[in-house]
């Protein structure tokens, strides 16, 4: 039996690539940090109905011995590794955990994997951050790499400790660089969710306004769902690579409030307005993903659209904000 073990098992891709790994007969186990808040810690894999069906494991991705003795009880035949402080505004707030986390904790669990499993199958969650001040208008496995926060200059430590461990160690060790992904469990904080939770709230006269940063930046947004499946197409390769995955198209934040509102037939005008205090120091003003590799190696391709997937989102905070929820 495929035996699969996720760190960052409660956060938006792990629950996804959970379900995704259930459905495919996996054994699926994850690691979760002590909160005092347990009550919630699964809030996610709750939604999706299959916290019953994953086994979960006490440790920090910090802490490499809790990673070498979780590794030993498991024995996986496959690793995801998704934990990451994964919030760029916030890694400015806190520069020194964000690199201890996103950046050396990939680093613990390559060593841990080194020292007791070194055949089993690696995947990082590397990220278009990376890319930052973007050299190539649209961005390939090629482009140069411009970190512009201290987000993305720990995920580029992460991922090239990746290809190192590969070339050092003969690690099975992909690196999947992602662009935005978004889904109804997307975190309150990101651009996306924080629309589409203000959109609900509005239509529902809870709310009038709703305050954001920079509108005319510019994503390449795909759908959480759609990019799980390629993490597991990464490691079923019979050699480990690098991808970008992304859909090839970009929309700026305000495009992406104006069709938002307009799903529930209102207008951002009449209710977006700007507030500096969700500036950023330096930003990453347009990102755009070549996905051709992904096509034609991984037989890949983003299935879902932008307006699908606004549509999902909306409504699912329209239900949420209906019944209180405040996931
Ligand atoms: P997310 O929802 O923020 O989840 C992050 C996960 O990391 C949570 O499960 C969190 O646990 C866990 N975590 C944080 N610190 C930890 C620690 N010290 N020890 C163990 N676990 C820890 O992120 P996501 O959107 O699912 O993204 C998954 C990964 O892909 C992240 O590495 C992210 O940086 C990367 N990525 C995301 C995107 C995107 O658009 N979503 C794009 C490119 C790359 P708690 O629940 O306890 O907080
Ligand atoms: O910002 C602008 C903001 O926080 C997107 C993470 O998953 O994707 C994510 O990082 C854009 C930025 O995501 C607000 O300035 C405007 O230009 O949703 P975000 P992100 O920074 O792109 C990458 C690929 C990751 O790897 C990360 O882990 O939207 N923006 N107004 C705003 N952003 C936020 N959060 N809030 C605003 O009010």
């Amino acid at each position: 039996m495929k035996r699969a073990f996720l760190t960052g098992v409660t956060g938006q891709d792990g629950a996804y690539l959970s379900r995704f790994l259930l459905s495919k007969g996996y054994e699926v186990h994850g690691l979760v940090r002590r909160s005092a808040s347990s009550d919630v810690m699964d809030a996610r894999l709750k939604w999706l109905g299959i916290a019953d069906k994953v086994v979960l494991h006490d440790g920090n991705l910090t802490d490499l011995s809790s990673l070498i003795r979780v590794l030993q009880e498991v024995k996986p035949t496959e690793i995801y590794n998704l934990a990451a402080q994964s919030f760029v505004k916030s890694s400015w707030h806190q520069p020194l955990l964000t690199g201890t986390v996103t950046a050396l904790g990939a680093a613990n669990m390559l060593e841990a994997i080194r020292i007791v499993c070194p055949s089993t199958r690696f995947y990082q969650a590397s990220s278009s951050e990376m890319f930052g001040l973007a050299q190539e208008k649209m961005q390939s496995e090629q482009t140069p790499f411009y970190p512009r926060s201290p987000y993305a200059a720990a995920k580029l430590y992460a991922h090239w400790m990746t290809v190192n461990y590969r070339e050092s160690f003969g690690l099975h060790s992909s690196s999947g660089i992602l662009f935005n992904h978004e889904s109804p469990l997307r975190g309150i904080e990101f651009v996306t969710r924080k629309i589409t939770d203000g959109v609900a709230r509005i239509k529902l006269g809870l709310l009038t306004k709703l305050a954001l940063g920079n509108l005319d930046a510019k994503r390449d947004w795909g759908h959480a769902q759609d990019y799980v499946r390629a993490m597991w197409l990464m490691l079923q390769q019979d050699k480990p690579d690098d991808y970008v995955i992304a859909t090839g198209r970009t929309v700026s934040v305000r495009e992406f409030c104006r069709i938002a509102f307009a799903y529930v037939q209102l207008k951002m005008e009449d209710h977006v307005s700007v507030d500096e205090r969700f500036l950023r120091p330096a930003e990453v003003d347009v990102l755009l993903g070549n996905p051709a590799k992904a096509k034609e190696k991984l037989n890949w391709v983003a299935e879902t659209t932008l307006e699908e997937l606004i549509g999902e989102m909306v409504e699912a905070d329209l239900e949420r904000v209906r019944r209180n929820k405040h996931l």
